[in-house]
């Protein structure tokens, strides 16, 4: 789910009321200013003799906008001072823009080595997040809605965004900067857990690839390894070490491949390994199509199984 109509975290909300406050304001001024404007123009001459008088003229014309604008001008400042404050003990996340997916790092932190993934953000609930993004080719802009504003992903600088997700859920983010041709195919998910979840994960992640477990699982890692499928991805504990790409090392875990574009399953793990260029034209992976069925269900499921 994407919306801005609908905050789960805390600059969102705020934007969202000045949003309403702003709109409903502008709205009803907008309608007495109307109603005004067609009372001078249709009223009987004698009885909208009023509205040219002094008095409306002082009141209406200049202490109404003095005091409205008085009041609106320092609402919108507080908001803007307490909009993306960093907050001590905040989850540091680093995320790169890529031609056309989103690599995600968490950095070491203390006992705990660093994580890479893909597409996916996970964050436990009500601890602040101190994203910071990057870009690796073009600008693009990291957006999710439900959790505040937009921001741009410029090569060579790095832009901080904090936000603090309030409830769990799954929230849709999405590339708000055109980069190029598959730039609508560029969406990521976030996922908000309960802290001990977020733990939970974070310690899965840390961990080396499984091995697969029975003979087909085996062909497909050997499959991997043969088809320099490792020269730009990384699947920590069989030597693929790849940084191109996406790391695979636990990609059977996330929810969507292709940035958002398919659910994660054998089926669609298959599709996008032999037709890449056919459903993602111009994304930087080649497609396999020449593999056979049995080597492709083979690969796939062996990707399905990195859990
Ligand atoms: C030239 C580099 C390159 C090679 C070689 C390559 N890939 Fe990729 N792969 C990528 C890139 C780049 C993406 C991200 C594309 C996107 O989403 O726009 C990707 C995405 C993927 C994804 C989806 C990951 C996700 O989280 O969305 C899978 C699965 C995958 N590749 C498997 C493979 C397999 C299996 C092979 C070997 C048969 C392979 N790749 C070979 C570059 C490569
Ligand atoms: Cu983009």
């Amino acid at each position: 789910m994407q919306s801005a109509l609908d905050p789960a975290g805390g600059d969102a909300s705020r934007i969202y009321w000045l949003t309403i406050i702003m709109t409903v304001g502008g709205t009803l001024i907008f309608l007495v200013v109307t109603t005004l404007l067609l009372y001078a123009i249709f009223a009987p001459h004698d009885r909208r003799r009023w509205l040219g008088g002094r008095q409306t003229i002082l009141y209406g014309g200049l202490v109404f906008p003095i005091v409205t604008l008085s009041a609106l001008l320092p609402y919108g400042l507080v908001v803007m001072r307490d909009t993306d404050v960093p907050q001590a003990g905040a989850l540091p996340i680093e995320v790169v823009g890529e031609q056309y997916w989103w690599r995600v790092r968490y950095p070491a932190d203390g006992e705990q080595p660093e994580v890479s993934t893909a597409n996916e953000i996970v964050v436990p609930i009500g601890r602040s997040i101190a994203v910071s993004v990057a870009s690796a080719d073009v600008i693009h802009s990291f957006w999710i809605p439900n959790f505040g504003g937009k921001i741009d992903m410029i090569p060579g600088r790095i832009n901080r965004l904090n936000f603090t997700a309030e409830r769990p859920g799954v929230y849709r983010g999405v590339c708000a900067e055109f980069c190029g041709d598959q730039h609508a195919r560029m969406a990521f998910d976030v996922i908000a857990l309960e802290p001990a979840a977020f733990d939970a994960w974070r310690a899965e992640q840390e961990k080396l690839a499984r091995e697969p477990e029975f003979p087909l699982l085996a062909r497909g890692r050997d499959l991997f390894r043969a088809g320099g499928c490792g020269s730009c991805h990384t699947v920590r504990g069989t030597g693929a070490n790849g940084q191109f790409g996406p790391d695979l090392t636990h990609v059977g875990s996330r929810r969507t491949i292709g940035a958002g574009q398919f659910p994660n399953n054998v089926g669609t793990l298959a599709g996008w390994i032999a037709n890449t260029q056919h459903i993602k034209p111009g994304a930087r992976m080649p497609s396999y199509g020449s593999l056979s069925g049995e080597d492709l269900r083979a690969l796939a499921g062996y990707m399905e199984s990195l859990k």
